[in-house]
Order: structure tokens, then sequence, then C-alpha cells
């Protein structure tokens, strides 16, 4: 009797597997596309922590064969970056468009994964460009939320993000910066500033030229230089196969 029982389970199990229903929750895009690689890049629902951490992000299943996790998007100046730790620890704006997916995500998912960092870049001309890194990771909160980035490949932007690796995040209520004033507070946004910035993806958005002296738009300076800010920004992770 008992294994009757057993055995009907087993088949229900086979049946509930075989029909393509996933038991697991996708903790990222890669797993999104794992699950069915014909999904369209776009926004989905992602559980980074598990069945009570239900977060929506914007997948990119384009750039370099997909699969990309996006954190951090700027692309027509519709959300305000210039906000508290709070705010850069939990996430904000809208998966749809400009949004930060929250430091919390973030250090959860490159714990769990060794993953690859995709920045994506466009300016007002229409030319777009990219920076890859083939190691990063987030620290947890206790350490500062420290970001780890290495192992660059340039896509024509060249590198920008290095001279961040191993600084802590700071925010304009939380200066973890390098230099003696407050980075955050100078640039208008929230990032891993040292003294102070090589690229400030959360700074103001400008509509392109700067003035040089400001040093507050969305810069990447191996492109464009100081006084430009981008038209649009992406940073993207997957897990490293
Ligand atoms: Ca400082």
């Amino acid at each position: 009797m008992t294994m009757k029982l057993v055995s009907i389970v087993l088949v229900l199990l086979a049946l509930l597997l075989d029909s393509g229903m996933s038991l697991v929750l996708p903790m990222d895009c890669s797993d999104i596309y794992n699950n069915d690689n014909t999904r369209p890049s776009g926004v989905y629902t992602i559980y980074p922590i598990g069945s009570t951490s239900a977060v929506q992000v914007y997948c990119d299943m384009d750039s370099l064969d997909g699969r990309w996790t996006v954190f951090q998007r700027r692309m027509d100046g519709s959300v305000n970056f210039y906000r508290p730790w709070d705010h850069y620890k939990t996430g904000f704006g809208n998966a749809a468009g400009e949004y930060w997916l929250g430091l919390e995500t973030l250090s959860y998912l490159t714990l769990r994964k060794k993953y690859e960092l995709l920045v994506d870049m466009e300016d007002f001309e229409g030319v777009k460009v990219f920076a890859r890194y083939s190691s990063f990771s987030v620290d947890p909160e206790s350490f500062g939320f420290t970001l780890h980035v290495s192992g660059f490949t340039d896509g024509g932007a060249g590198d920008s993000m290095s001279i961040h690796n191993g600084q802590k995040f700071s925010t304009f209520d939380k200066d973890q910066d390098s230099w003696t004033s407050n980075c955050a507070r100078e640039r208008l946004g929230g990032f891993w500033y040292n003294i102070c910035i090589h690229t400030n993806p959360n700074g103001v958005y400008l509509w392109g030229a700067d003035d040089p002296n400001t040093l507050k738009g969305v810069i990447w300076l191996s492109w464009k230089g100081y006084s430009y800010s981008l038209k649009s920004i992406s940073m993207k992770v997957r897990p490293v196969q």
C-alpha cells in the first residue's frame, strides 16, 4: 500500500517536471532564460533571496547572447538618482524605465553565484559602446557594500570602472569615499566613489554637453570625457558559465 502511494507520487512528480514547470523560482534573468531561451528582453520577476523576495527587473536577452540582469539603467532622465543611503540599499525607480535594483539584492546575488559585468552605453548621436568585466561582486552592508570588479574587456568605451574597485558605496548621507569632502554631494549621485570619479552613472541626467568643471553628469571618462553626459547607460550582471 505504502509502496503504491510512493509510486504514484513519483509518477506525478515526473509528470510535473516533464511538463516544463519549474519547481525552483528564478533568482536572476539567467534562470529565466535557462527555463525558456525564447523569452525576449523585458520586465520579469525574480526571487534573489527566496519566495518572499519577489522583485521586478529588466532582463537583457539580446546583448552578447543575453541572460543579463540589469541593476542600473538611465535612458531619459525621468527618475531622480540623487537619493539617500536607504534608497540605494533597497532600490528605486521602475524596471520598465530608469531604476536602481538595490545594493542588498545585488550583494545577495553576487554572493550566491560568480557574476560578470556588462556596461552598455550610448551617446546622443546614436553611437553605442560597452565595457565588460569578467568578475563583479558587492560585499554585504556590514562591509560597506564594497565593490569588486576586474577583468576588463574593451567594447569601445575604455575602462572607467577599475578605479572604483575596492571602494565602499557612498551617498550624500553616508560618505565612505576616499576624498576629503563628500563625493556624492559634489557629483550629485550615489556610487562607489573614490576621489571621486572616472564614471558617474547615477549622476544628473543632462542631455549631452556638461560644464567640464561641474563633473556631475552621467559620465564615462574613458569614452566621452568629463564634459559629456551620456544618453543612456545600463549596468548588468550574469553568471559566469
Ligand atoms: Ca569623503
